[in-house]
């Protein structure tokens, strides 16, 4: 990716990254429209909704056919996204590697999932989900709309009925554990700015060297923020088989947090043919203000051991 368009999609406020080869010259902001490309989304920085805060947006909407899910019932889960006329939505170009990723979190940011699901035929997306606990959960889809010139992450809520007993989120950490890997984060999440995150995967004390590319990278991060769910998808620097890239231990990314608050992160990664998912809390301090001091160095600030 080059600095411009970094630059751009940064300012953009919470830019939808889909990098590497399936996103140069497609990536773009959550605003403007389809025509304005990145510099109409640079224009409206000011007025930028960060993403998979609307369930509806440039004309394409997530329209749940199933809008209730029993608490920890398997549940034929179906879908469509909604054109400019009203229609299901056939025709989608792939994201890494699929027509459309759904990523599922409740309200309180606990139960994260990612899945991929199935077209059953007439724009219908069929996905088996289970939804552990009662409660508000939010359900984004991340699509490519044949047509529409971006990459768009729709959000709509879908209800597991019960008694909701909301997990308190946990305290910010540098270290995730899950299922035996030990993942530790390197670097600050800024708010208004790009700013450089490290992730390292080890297992057993050792640095794991041989990550498996899953949905054609090294690591995927999903950043909610607390309150809102505001979703921020990033993506590593690097991809497998770029010739530089190297499977591991450390995955980098670069983000923007659309304000100063509490993000929730999600890092999915495979090894040993299995992905899993490694979570942190994270905070992003208050902006130092409009104009940074020192700090030239875009996109490699933040960077913290
Ligand atoms: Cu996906």
């Amino acid at each position: 990716m080059n600095t411009a368009t970094k630059v751009g999609v940064y300012v953009a406020g919470l830019a939808v990254v889909f990098g590497g080869a399936a996103g140069i010259g497609t990536v773009a902001g959550p605003v403007g429209k389809a025509d304005e490309g990145g510099h109409g989304a640079h224009e409206s920085a000011g007025t930028a909704v960060p993403a998979g805060l609307q369930v509806s947006q440039d004309g394409y909407t997530l329209h749940p056919r199933t809008t209730t899910v029993r608490p920890g019932v398997p549940t034929d889960f179906r879908f469509t996204i909604d054109g400019p006329d009203g229609r299901p939505v056939t025709g989608f170009a792939p994201l890494h590697g699929k027509r459309l990723h759904l990523i599922i979190a409740r309200r309180d940011l606990s139960g994260f999932q990612h899945l991929h699901p199935a077209e059953v035929g007439g724009g219908v997306w069929a996905a088996t989900v289970v939804l552990p606990k009662a409660g508000a959960y939010r359900f984004f889809t991340d699509v490519r709309p044949e047509g529409a010139e971006e990459a768009l992450t729709l959000g709509a809520d879908v209800a597991a009925p019960g008694d909701d007993q909301p997990v308190p989120l946990p305290e910010p950490a540098r270290v995730a554990k899950v299922d035996g890997y030990e993942v530790k984060l390197d670097g600050a999440l800024a708010p208004g700015r790009s700013s450089k995150l490290t992730l390292t995967v080890g297992k057993d004390g050792r640095p794991v060297t041989d990550l498996e590319p899953y949905l054609e990278a090294y690591g995927h991060l999903v950043a909610l923020r607390q309150g809102d769910l505001a979703y921020l998808h990033v993506h590593p620097d690097g991809e497998p088989g770029d010739g530089k890239t190297k499977p591991g231990p450390g995955i980098t990314f670069y983000a923007e947090a659309p304000s100063a608050g509490t993000y929730r992160l999600y890092l999915d990664f495979q090894h040993g043919g299995k992905v899993r998912t490694a979570e942190f809390t994270v905070t992003a301090g208050p902006s130092s203000g409009p104009v940074e001091q020192g700090g030239q160095d875009e996109g490699h600030g933040g960077h913290t051991h």
